[in-house]
């Protein structure tokens, strides 16, 4: 079972390449509270891009997980396999998507977003440990973060419950793109002569 520890350091990496700043066009904010996302509808066309803005008091990020086809359990479900030390990615239940997470500070917006491509069911996470509000605390760490090296004030933050189990976490389906014909590249249009 990877720890929550590990979770949120992975989750401090930036965003891969392909995504782009949240202020274009296309972009879906949903918006993370104490302790939920709130804005997400029940389904989106492919081609939407997900970004995140942070109305609460701590830190939030959106972890975005593809849930196999194969799959019929909710998100809840796979959650709470892993909240009992199963792993529903190592099972290849879900899948991350992207660059794991976005992140956002108290009263802010991250600086990404996520191309949602594929059809299919999704969740969205959110592993904060209960209490962090300082986003600085996540400045530095990678994936190859040692845990036992993160600094004292986050490893003791560590031990509080993360959001998704105060509730923090939503699901969704992305659907075929409107208008029909095979999906599009969401790249900006050509500006008209
Ligand atoms: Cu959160």
């Amino acid at each position: 079972m990877a720890s929550a520890a590990l979770f949120l350091i992975v989750s401090a990496t930036p965003a891969s390449a392909q995504s782009v700043d949240a202020t274009e066009d296309h972009v879906l904010t949903v918006t993370g509270v104490e302790y939920a996302f709130h804005g997400l509808p029940d389904s989106v066309p492919a081609g939407t891009r997900l970004g995140l803005a942070n109305t609460g008091a701590e830190v939030h990020e959106l972890q975005l997980y593809r849930i196999a086809d194969e799959v019929t359990a909710t998100a809840a479900d796979l959650l709470a396999m892993y909240f009992e030390g199963q792993d529903p990615e190592a099972a290849g239940m879900v899948e991350s998507v992207e660059g794991w997470a976005l992140y956002a500070p108290p009263g802010g917006i991250a600086e990404d977003s996520f191309l949602l491509e594929r059809e299919g069911r999704y969740a969205i996470i959110c592993l904060i440990p209960q209490g962090l509000a300082d986003i600085g605390l996540l400045a530095g760490l990678g994936p190859d973060t040692d845990p036992a090296q993160l600094p004292p004030e986050l490893q003791a933050l560590m031990a509080n419950t993360p959001h998704a189990a105060l509730g923090m976490f939503a699901e969704f389906t992305v659907t075929a793109q409107t208008g029909g014909g095979a999906p599009q590249p969401v790249e900006p249009a050509e500006p008209a002569a």
